[in-house]
């Protein structure tokens, strides 16, 4: 008998809501004008700059790999450590004004999860403030309390593909994997995942809908709403229209007791 699922662990950019081109890259972009950069990020550049995990990775990678123009302070670690501060700021703003709303299905799911006593957790890239920011305005002032454990940016050694980050909040949670079941938009998010141990699945978005799932347990649009189900991109569904704890406790079961994963590459 496969062991109960006990937790479902979120990851928040593009999982939670679709938050990269509108929100981190203005955020970014507003950084960048603060600080008197010419730097400007479209988003056909941003959609290439994803493939580099972190918002500091991603900068220093982006003056690294494209030498945007001469100038550079002589510290550039205080350099970048400054700038994604500042982009941060930026981001709780815009997060703050209400731009940036939970995908579908998302604060349904929670709340589900919730009553049905399945704890609840973050794994994430992205900055503990800007994850606390979201949540609180998208479910609440109390809403950061619903989740038993986070981990987030720079706590995890290595960014994802690495575990680092679920292996971080599996021990938070005091959970091995095989009693949890992880929430994940990407390719690398997916690699983080399996790679701790994790049954997991994807609701693809519009930056990630061509990458390899392979080993999903479910590959989706997006979590559904009543009304308004998932389309299922790779996988069975079991004759569900939308994500709810029954689904989810039955692939956890039928993929903990070896399951077929699904395979996704290319819609
Ligand atoms: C998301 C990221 C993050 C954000 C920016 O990864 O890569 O870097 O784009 O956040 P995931 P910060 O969804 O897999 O967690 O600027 O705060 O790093
Ligand atoms: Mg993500």
């Amino acid at each position: 008998m496969s062991d109960e699922l006990k937790a479902l662990i979120f990851d928040v950019d593009g999982t939670l809501a679709d938050n990269e081109q509108h929100g981190h890259r203005i955020a970014f972009n507003r950084a960048f004008a603060d600080a008197g950069l010419d730097w400007h990020w479209d988003e056909p550049t941003y959609a290439r700059l994803l493939a580099v995990y972190g918002g500091k990775e991603r900068i220093r990678h982006f003056i690294e790999a494209c030498g945007p123009g001469s100038g550079l302070p002589a510290d550039p670690e205080a350099f970048v450590r400054d700038l994604h501060a500042l982009k941060t700021r930026h981001y709780i703003r815009l997060v703050e004004s209400g731009a940036i709303p939970l995908r579908p299905g998302v604060g349904r799911l929670l709340r589900e999860a919730r009553d049905a006593r399945l704890r609840l957790a973050i794994a994430s890239t992205t900055t503990r403030d800007n994850v606390a920011a979201l949540l609180k305005q998208a479910l609440g002032e109390d809403s950061l309390g619903w989740f038993d454990a986070l981990a987030c940016g720079d706590e995890a050694p290595r960014k994802k593909p690495a575990p680092d980050v679920y292996e971080l909040v599996l021990g938070r949670l005091g959970l091995p994997p095989s009693r949890c079941l992880a929430i994940e938009d990407s390719e690398s998010g997916l690699a983080a995942a399996t790679a701790a141990g994790l049954i997991t699945v994807i609701t693809v978005n519009e930056a990630t809908h061509d990458q390899d799932f392979s080993g999903a347990a479910l590959v989706l649009d997006q979590l559904g709403e009543p009304g308004r189900g998932f389309r299922v991109l790779a996988g069975d569904a079991q004759g569900a229209g939308l994500v709810d704890v029954a689904l989810l406790r039955r692939l956890h079961s039928t993929f903990s007791a070896g399951g077929k994963a699904g395979y996704h590459k290319g819609i």
